[in-house]
């Protein structure tokens, strides 16, 4: 029980297990591993997938020689332990060049070579089947407004985007793009905080079917925003393309930690909107293990965030079969079909009779929800005493 398997989709990037644990005050504890290695590592724990920025696999200053090695060593260990790579994206934050920005820079030399880069990411990509491609912009962003480029930096993310669905089309590639918001860091403050500023702009590229959003746990965690209801509005708009799993305590520092280890509720709540809704996509972890850990603490992490995803799925079924539960839900959800026939769509006869309805508004003002009851059954179920 709670075993991975491919058939759950669960991937992991490069650059989490990846993660040497450096932080802005204290240097690597564990020494880099390699691309090949990981693979070997993450399927024998049971994960179906491995992501990666373009160089995650090929460093920056690689010869074409040592790529054309690295991309050999790659394939061959995901031929041998049939891992796939469902998702890839660019490292547009790394290089000082970014420092104000990659697709929204005021530079017109550093917006463009953003494009170039993103090119040959999406490249790469492709030549290992990803199917999905991220967006996160992490420098796209301020610290403070001084530039004054705000407005100006929306039509520069657009042009960028449609340039790149462009050539995605022309190469055939048949990406899906999938935009991540993050309200800041490394930024002070970044464009597209949120899964809803994220959809608001999507409405308006040249190719909104093809872009949709990656959310993170940890990211609206941050700034104190549910992300069950970010994921839930993705759902709706038909947008949750890619999903980034991990854990963070609220008002922190970006945190990564492992999925489920802080915020139980919200990691229920989350992983039942995924399961509920049908959501196919791969349960992607971005989260490395704590900056304590060698080696071994690094795979307890990546057992436990699947593990606990497993569990979590478990519970659910667990909720969703609950007769206590259940009944208790039915009596939340009131139905009046007659009045739901009335609201569901505008007539002028539907809104005359509206209009002539009288309620009950003592009655219905005076019960309460009955929330305490379901939440506290939810709990029992979470805590393992149902
Ligand atoms: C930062 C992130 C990023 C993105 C990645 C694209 C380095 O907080 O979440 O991880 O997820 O760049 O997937
Ligand atoms: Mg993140
Ligand atoms: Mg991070
Ligand atoms: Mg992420």
């Amino acid at each position: 029980q709670y075993q991975p398997k491919p058939e759950h989709k669960f991937t992991f990037g490069l650059w989490t297990v990846g993660n040497p644990g450096s932080d802005p005050f204290g240097s690597a504890v564990r020494e880099t591993i390699s691309a090949p290695y990981i693979v070997e590592k993450l399927a024998e724990l049971g994960a179906w997938g491995v992501n990666f920025h373009d160089n995650d696999l090929i460093p920056a200053d690689a010869t074409p020689e040592q790529e054309r090695q690295i991309k050999k060593d790659f394939r061959a260990a995901l031929d041998a332990t049939g891992l796939v790579v469902p998702m890839a994206t660019t490292n547009l934050f790394k290089d000082p060049i970014f420092r104000d920005g990659a697709f929204t820079s005021a530079d017109a030399r550093v917006r463009a070579y953003a494009i170039q880069k993103t090119m040959k990411a999406m490249d790469l990509g492709a030549e290992f089947g990803a199917e999905t491609y991220v967006f996160w912009g992490g420098r796209e962003g301020t610290e403070v407004d001084a530039g004054s480029r705000t407005l100006d930096a929306m039509a520069w993310f657009r042009e960028a985007l449609n340039f790149l669905a462009e050539y995605n089309i022309s190469q055939g590639y048949n990406y899906k793009f999938a935009l991540e918001p993050k309200p800041n860091e490394p930024r002070g403050d970044i464009f597209l905080p949120t899964v809803g500023a994220a959809l608001g702009f999507i409405a308006t590229l040249d190719h909104p079917e093809m872009v949709g959003v990656n959310p993170e746990f940890a990211h609206d965690t941050m700034a104190g925003l549910s992300f069950p209801h970010a994921i839930a509005q993705a759902i709706d708009a038909g947008k949750l393309f890619h999903v980034d799993l991990n854990d963070q305590k609220m008002g922190r520092f970006d945190q990564d930690l492992r999925f489920g280890s802080e915020n139980y509720k919200s990691a229920f709540y989350t992983v039942k909107l995924l399961e509920d809704s049908g959501y196919q996509g791969p349960r992607h972890f971005d989260a490395h293990a704590l900056r304590t850990e060698d080696y071994d603490g690094v795979w307890e992490f990546a057992r436990g965030c699947m593990r606990t995803y497993l569990i979590l799925k478990d519970k659910v079924e667990q909720y969703n079969a609950d007769e206590e539960i259940q009944a208790a839900l039915a009596e939340y959800f009131v139905k009046d079909e007659a009045l739901s026939g009335l609201t569901a769509r505008f007539s002028p006869e539907n809104a005359q009779k509206l209009k002539d309805t009288s309620f009950d508004l003592d009655g219905i003002r005076s019960k309460g929800r009955g929330l305490e009851k379901i939440d506290q059954l939810t709990a029992e179920v979470l805590l393992g005493v149902r």
